[in-house]
Order: structure tokens, then C-alpha cells, then sequence
């Protein structure tokens, strides 16, 4: 099984996981069209139909967005676009005087072999007043997720990945894995 994607972090967590599993999955490192739809879970299922015609074999992609309570969830299917242009000090001026600071992660997986499932998880927190940690990618330092005191980019791979969005989403496949193996 392959996972398609351009962002090297999102394969760190993944691989983290599917080692602790014993599950083997391989990296495919090419970017691929992502259409401005509505929601993560439509462009995600545009995407893998997309890439049916292009990977060889079974693979799953992840298409993830932060979701700000306070801008009406924005940047959500626009991440990785604002994350290019704005990044994080751009979000911190945004929320300036905020005191909302309300967000949310989401990841949707789409898993193609012959026929396309999807998985979802999302983790809630919080924007931070300033960015914090070098760890993870993206918005990572200006984020920190309910119960915790740390930003993602504070902790390490495996302690993101036992409270992240990507985490709980990655359960639901494996899941669904399982169960098709037995
Ligand atoms: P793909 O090739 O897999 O699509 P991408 O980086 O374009 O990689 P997405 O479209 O799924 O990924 O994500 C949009 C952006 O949201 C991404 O560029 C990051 O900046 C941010 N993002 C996604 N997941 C994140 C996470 O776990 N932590 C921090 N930022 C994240």
C-alpha cells in the first residue's frame, strides 16, 4: 500500500503508526491536483479518482485543513494555500484581539483498491498567542489541542499522534483494514 502525498511530515506520523502496527505501507512523493471543493472529504474523493488512473496498485491519500471558529472556519479547504502564503504569522494578525480562539483539525483518508473508502478524525483545540515548538509542519505551532498545554509542534511524533486529527482518522482505517484481512 502506498501513501500519495508531496508533504514528507504527513509520511513521518503515517510510518509512525503503521511501524507501531506492523502494518507496511511505502511512500509515493508526488503532488497531485487538488480542486477547491466545499468540504476536505470532496476533495479528497476528486483527488483519489484522479490518481486511480495514474498510481499502480492500492493507496491512500490524506487531504487535512485547520478550521478557525472565529474566521468562520477558515483557511479549512484553503490550508495549504495559506499556510504557503499568509503562514503562521499571517493567521496570528488575522485573530489579533481575538478572543475566541476556538479551531479545528480534520483529516479525511480516501483509500482506493478497486473502490474508494473514506475515513475521518478531527481533534479540537485552540490557536496559541504566538507560535511555539519546531517540530511537525504547517500549522503545527499554533496549535494546541484540548487538554493539552503544548502546541503539536512542542511534542513529538508519537505524542501528536495519540491526540492528532490524522491519528484518529488513521485508526478508522486500520479498522477497516483489519477487518478485510480476516
Ligand atoms: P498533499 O500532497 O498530501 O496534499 P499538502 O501539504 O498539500 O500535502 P493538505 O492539502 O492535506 O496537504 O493540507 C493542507 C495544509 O494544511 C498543509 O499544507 C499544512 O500546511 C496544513 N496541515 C495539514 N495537516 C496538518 C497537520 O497535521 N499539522 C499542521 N498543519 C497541517
Amino acid at each position: 500500500m502506498k501513501l500519495v502525498t508531496s508533504n514528507r511530515g504527513k509520511y513521518a506520523e503515517y510510518k509512525a503508526i503503521m511501524d507501531s502496527v506492523g502494518v507496511e505501507m511505502e511512500l509515493l512523493l508526488m503532488s497531485y491536483p487538488e480542486e477547491q471543493l466545499d468540504t476536505i472529504e470532496e476533495v479528497a474523493e476528486r483527488s483519489a479518482n484522479y490518481l486511480k488512473g495514474v498510481v499502480a496498485g492500492d493507496f491512500f491519500i490524506d487531504d487535512s485543513g485547520l478550521f478557525i471558529e472565529s474566521l468562520g472556519g477558515f483557511p479549512g479547504v484553503y490550508s495549504s494555500y495559506v499556510n504557503r502564503t499568509l503562514g503562521n504569522r499571517g493567521v496570528l494578525k488575522l485573530m489579533e484581539g481575538d478572543k475566541n480562539r476556538n479551531a479545528e483539525f480534520r483529516t479525511c483518508i480516501v483509500y482506493y483498491n478497486g473502490e474508494l473508502k473514506l475515513f475521518s478524525g478531527k481533534t479540537s483545540g485552540k490557536i496559541s498567542d504566538m507560535m511555539r515548538g519546531s517540530n511537525g509542519f504547517g500549522f503545527d505551532p499554533i496549535f494546541i489541542p484540548d487538554q493539552q498545554d503544548k502546541t503539536y509542534a512542542e511534542m513529538t511524533t508519537e505524542g501528536k499522534n495519540s491526540v492528532s486529527h490524522r491519528s484518529k482518522a488513521t485508526m478508522a482505517f486500520l479498522e477497516f483494514l483489519k477487518k478485510k484481512t480476516i
